[in-house]
């Protein structure tokens, strides 16, 4: 059963369980709902680097900060089909553009983000897009263009947000969320630890992501990227348990989802990853680059697929599955 009316205290009693306990309850459900050691590969690519206003405080992208990022205008469309090309052939499904905006804006550089996603799409990838904030009529122009998901991250609890960014709200984060889900696009929505926030504060934005209407179709869970720089640079690495419960506890309340050990694998061993991956983790992005920090090389994930017998997803598996339902 899929369930969007958790209570935190049910939150907390599953967050908070023995980490063994709770990897074992974790595996049992994604076992139930979805094919054990299938991974879904995504790649990212910054198609608008630096330069950003808003001021999140974990963003090395942001232009208040010195963070040594060199800023970026938008790529050209021959660039990015061509990555998209490379992304595909390296065994990658979905393809992500980032941009370092606040939100979208209906200008020449949106028309050519909506042809970008019309070549990524004719190249047969799922396409993803995270570009900030959106209207309703941004979000069904980019899904008319054959836009899959859109990426459009809570972060961390609502309580905990006015930390980390002053520049927007949450409410602002959560109707863009909407606007996404109106124009029948992929939700992709999750967070950030690392941030200095409590247990608490996981809690909270698990709760927020498990009692949407609709799950989000995926849940990211990155662990901060310190960036020299930023005001969150220094900060305490994130423990590979810390990951652990909250991709277990995410895949317990949202079985069906698919949950991305996102930001820091550049600093897991292949034995760490695992646990992620046993505690129900079913997608990663590979490629050198996240979007402006190192992630694992190609080959040394082409050798944790094989040393843990990973099989990457078929691209478009959902609809797939519906059609032959
Ligand atoms: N500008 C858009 C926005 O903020 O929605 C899209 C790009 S933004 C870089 C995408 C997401 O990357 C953020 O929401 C945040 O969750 C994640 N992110 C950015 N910097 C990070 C870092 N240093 N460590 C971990 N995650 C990070
Ligand atoms: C997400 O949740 N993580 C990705 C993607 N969505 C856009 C981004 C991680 C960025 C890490 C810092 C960087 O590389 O700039
Ligand atoms: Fe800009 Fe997005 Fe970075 Fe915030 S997370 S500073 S909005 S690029």
């Amino acid at each position: 059963m899929i369930r969007n009316n958790w209570t935190i205290e049910e939150i907390r009693s599953i967050y908070y369980k023995p980490v063994l306990e709770l990897i074992h309850q974790a595996s049992t459900i994604h076992h139930q709902y979805n094919t054990t050691g299938e991974v879904q590969v995504c790649t990212l690519l910054s198609v608008k680097t630096g330069g950003c206003s808003e001021d999140c405080s974990y963003c090395p992208q942001a232009a208040r900060y010195n963070t040594g990022v060199e800023a970026h205008k938008l790529m050209n469309y021959e660039d990015v089909v061509n990555k998209a090309l490379d992304a595909k052939n390296g065994g990658s499904t979905r393809f992500c553009m980032g941009a370092a905006w606040r939100n979208v804006r209906d200008n020449s550089d949106f028309d050519k983000v909506i042809d970008m996603v019309k070549g990524v799409n004719a190249v047969g990838l799922e396409v993803c897009c995270t570009l900030g904030m959106l209207t309703e009529d941004q979000a069904k122009r980019l899904k008319e263009a054959g836009l899959y998901a859109y990426n459009h991250n809570l972060d961390t609890s609502d309580e905990h947000y006015g930390e980390i960014i002053t520049t927007r709200t949450y409410d602002d984060r959560l109707e863009t969320l909407n606007n996404v889900e109106k124009a029948g696009l992929s939700v992709c929505c999750g967070g950030i630890i690392g941030l200095g926030e409590t247990d608490e504060d996981r809690i909270k934005l698990l709760h927020t992501l498990a009692t949407r209407a609709q799950h989000p179709e995926s849940v990211p869970v990155n662990a901060l990227v310190s960036v020299k720089g930023t005001p969150l640079e220094g900060k305490e690495k994130v423990k590979v348990w810390e990951m652990v419960r909250m991709i277990a506890t995410a895949r317990i309340l949202m079985p069906k989802s698919m949950v991305r050990l996102s930001a820091g694998r550049n600093d897991m061993s292949y034995e760490q990853q695992a646990l992620c991956f046993m505690a129900g983790a079913n997608s990663i992005f590979t490629g050198e680059k996240l979007l402006t920090t190192p992630n694992p090389d190609f080959d040394a994930d082409k050798e944790m697929f094989s040393l843990l017998g990973l099989t990457p997803r078929e691209s478009f598996k959902a609809e797939k599955e519906a059609v032959e339902i």
